[in-house]
């Protein structure tokens, strides 16, 4: 994206819970490199926050999700941000999907972007959160609640 055509984007976190757990995993890419985030990703054309989620949460860790299992959160975030200096606007949304028996375990689908899947509690996130996840937990957010 040139800068001229620079415009705000949609992203797609996933709170995938399993019992008191949620799945994060710590980042090998340059934005946020070594910390904790939500598996997500960009919006596409015509794409529903549903199917952004299930999509990102398949490539991300093979786990296969049905769209009807995720749920958007009210805990939509719009951001202005630089991004190796670039200003950058992100609209974030926040989807919730319950693991069921059978799903699966996480797997490492992208060794490049991604240390490896985990869970972890809530009450004793690890650190350091990637940005947008550490300004949720700032303000409260709690997606067992949500
Ligand atoms: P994609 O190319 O597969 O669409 O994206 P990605 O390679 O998976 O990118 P990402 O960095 O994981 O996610 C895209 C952007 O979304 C990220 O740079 C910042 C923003 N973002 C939020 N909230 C969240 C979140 O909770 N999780 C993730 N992974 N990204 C988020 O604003
Ligand atoms: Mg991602
Ligand atoms: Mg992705």
């Amino acid at each position: 994206q040139t800068e001229a055509a620079a415009a705000p984007t949609v992203a797609v976190g996933v709170c995938l819970l399993k019992g008191k757990k949620v799945l994060l995993g710590r980042r090998r890419c340059s934005l946020g490199y070594s910390t904790f985030s939500l598996p997500g990703g960009h919006l596409e054309l015509g794409e529903s926050f549903e199917e952004c989620a299930a999509r990102e949460l398949k490539e991300e860790t093979g786990l296969d999700i049905d769209k009807k299992r995720m749920e958007f959160l009210t805990a939509t975030t719009n951001k202005l941000l630089l991004e190796g200096g670039k200003p950058c606007q992100y609209a974030s949304v926040c989807m919730r999907a319950v693991m069921e028996h059978g799903d699966g375990e996480p797997q490492n689908v992208e060794p490049e972007l991604c240390d490896g899947w985990d869970w972890y509690e809530w009450d004793n996130l690890p650190k350091p959160l990637f940005r947008p996840l550490h300004n949720a937990v700032r303000a409260g957010f709690n997606p067992f609640y949500a």
